[in-house]
């Protein structure tokens, strides 16, 4: 093995965050590379190309605001914008920027080492190559390990099967084919309902329903996007006051509205786009069962008004938890899918599957005759991709061993006994729980500024302390216990089927639920106190 290339920072991951990470440290005039996995940018982006891939998040809220010059000529198409798109746009920002240089891809790091006399790390990437760095800074994304079931006979199946992350850069033959997708969160809900009219068959493997609500997608004129582009300042001001990071603002007094006016109200939510029935309604529906509760009622009578099968309709209900309490999934005519020939809706909870066939999937009802299947069962969030790397900190110890009751970090970006990593859009920040751009771009400068102020200063070392690490933990306790999800089973609260310790009852705090500016006053606030809680040396 030769020598390793040394940098200053290592930036691992040319995702949304990576792609700003590394545009903020070349302007710093620091020598920086990233490292990529994957044959080119994009990371979820360039990924999740099946159909019906796109923003839940309004276009023009989730493009970056650091560039006046990219704001005043990108025109988002569409107001939530779809895959092609989108990865178009990152290219757009890198080419812009000249960033391609910075970045190594198919270069998937498999080992980090802390050298505490050096007070660097040593990296090792799958192909052998080394690298060093005095620091790291990991934008792995939140929603970049996919995770798979593990059903007796899966790989005895002769036709095409990938999970959607996977999803084939070649075009996918879908006509008058039978495709089984299983799984029906915010991704399956997406695909189920762009393929329903390409397919011969579509089976839709439900284990359990998600609530949804619709996109209300639309194209946004020439005329718009100049109205969008003079509003952009106020656009990002208004995300930055909501606690969401959205321009919708939740509104509170739920039970001083009688039954009627509040119905009134939903009606216009429920007709307005993207996330404004969740967090432009009552702010009452996270905290308050019973005000949980009859919304829920409300979208329940919405899906019988929309799906023509009484028994399908109940069947798409979710009964073991409330409207908004799992992370949820906009769709667009998802429930008028169900009423076509030519899908059908397999209930796992009545016939659950007993092994996969070479032709298809059986059930304890029927056996299911497949050309395709589409895995839409989601991720390792939010510390997976933390986990598969072998990162060992001061003492020898890897990080998965240090979180795997669950992450402990200080703000979501520095993790005690891994000093100079940190973590963009990592656990406990709000990345994961708030509209994604607006948070990482609070992370990336915020990092950006401690590495700056680290160099300045000549510290070649910086480490959350631990009561500092303790106090973040307990805010995002705190935080969390209070909401109606915090025992829902969604990956907000670390619950994955498929993963050993990510089993339902076992709640890991991974994100923080205390909002965006509640957050950013936090970092903003250590930072101007010297950047209390992390010791500089
Ligand atoms: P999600 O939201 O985690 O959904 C995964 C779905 O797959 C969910 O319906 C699961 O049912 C289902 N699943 C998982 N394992 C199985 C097995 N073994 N058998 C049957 N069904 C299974 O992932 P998504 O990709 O939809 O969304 C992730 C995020 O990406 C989304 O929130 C956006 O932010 C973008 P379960 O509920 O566990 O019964």
């Amino acid at each position: 093995m030769g020598e390793p290339r040394r940098h200053d920072v290592v930036v691992i991951g040319a995702g949304v965050s990576g792609i700003y990470q590394i545009k903020r440290l070349v302007d710093l005039g620091l020598d920086a590379v990233v490292l990529e996995a994957d044959d080119d940018l994009g990371g979820t982006w360039y990924r999740n190309r099946y159909p019906g891939c796109r923003f839940d998040s309004e276009s023009y809220t989730y493009g970056y605001s650091f560039s006046k010059e990219l704001l005043d000529e990108w025109h988002w198409k569409e107001r939530f914008s779809s895959q092609p798109e989108n990865l178009r746009y990152l290219n757009h920002v890198a080419d812009l920027f000249d960033l391609r240089r910075h970045m190594r891809f198919g270069a998937r790091v498999e080992r980090m080492t802390w050298d505490e006399d050096e007070c660097v790390w040593h990296l090792t990437l799958a192909d052998g190559d080394t690298y060093a760095a005095r620091f790291v800074v990991a934008s792995l994304g939140p929603l970049s390990t996919p995770t798979l079931p593990s059903y007796e006979g899966m790989d005895d199946f002769a036709g095409e099967a990938f999970h959607t992350f996977h999803w084939p850069t070649e075009p996918v033959e879908l006509a008058g084919r039978r495709v089984g997708v299983i799984g029906t969160g915010a991704t399956g809900i997406q695909v189920i309902a762009e393929i329903a009219d390409q397919v011969a068959e579509l089976k839709v493997f439900q284990r359990r329903p998600n609530w949804s609500s619709p996109l209300n997608n639309g194209p946004i004129s020439e005329d718009e996007m100049a109205e969008i582009r003079d509003r952009y300042d106020e656009i990002f001001a208004n995300c930055a006051a909501s606690p969401g990071g959205f321009e919708h603002v939740p509104r509170w007094g739920f039970w001083d509205h009688t039954a009627e006016e509040r119905r009134a109200i939903w009606d216009e939510l429920y007709a307005s786009p993207g996330f404004a029935i969740l967090v432009a309604n009552f702010g009452e529906i996270f905290f308050d069962e019973a005000a949980n509760r009859e919304l829920s009622d409300y979208i329940a009578d919405r899906i019988r008004a929309r799906v023509d099968d009484p028994v399908v309709a109940e069947k798409l209900i979710p009964r073991d938890h409330g409207f908004g309490l799992q992370r949820l999934p906009l769709e667009t005519n998802y429930f008028e899918a169900y009423n076509r020939d030519n899908v059908e809706l397999v209930d796992l909870s009545d016939t659950p599957i007993e092994r996969f066939t070479p032709t298809g999937i059986q059930t304890t009802g029927a056996h299911h005759e497949l050309d395709v299947i589409v895995y839409a069962t989601g991720f390792d969030a939010i510390t997976g991709a933390y986990d598969r790397i072998d990162i060992r900190g001061v003492d020898g110890t890897t990080l998965a061993e240090k979180w795997r009751d669950g992450p402990r970090t200080y703000v979501g970006v520095l993790t005690r006994g891994f000093p100079n990593l940190f973590m963009v859009a990592g656990p406990q920040s709000v990345s994961g729980s708030t509209n994604f751009p607006r948070a990482i771009e609070t992370g990336v400068d915020w990092v950006t500024d401690l590495i700056e102020h680290a160099a300045q200063r000549g510290h070649r070392r910086v480490e959350a302390e631990s009561d500092a690490e303790q106090e973040w933990v307990d805010e995002v306790v705190r935080a969390h216990e209070r909401l109606l999800f915090r025992r829902s089973k969604g990956w907000f609260t670390g619950y994955n089927s498929n993963v050993a310790g990510h089993q339902e009852g076992q709640v890991r705090y991974q994100a923080y639920f205390g909002g965006a500016p509640r957050y950013r006053d936090k970092v903003d606030e250590i930072a101007a106190d010297g950047y209390r809680g992390i010791d500089l040396s």
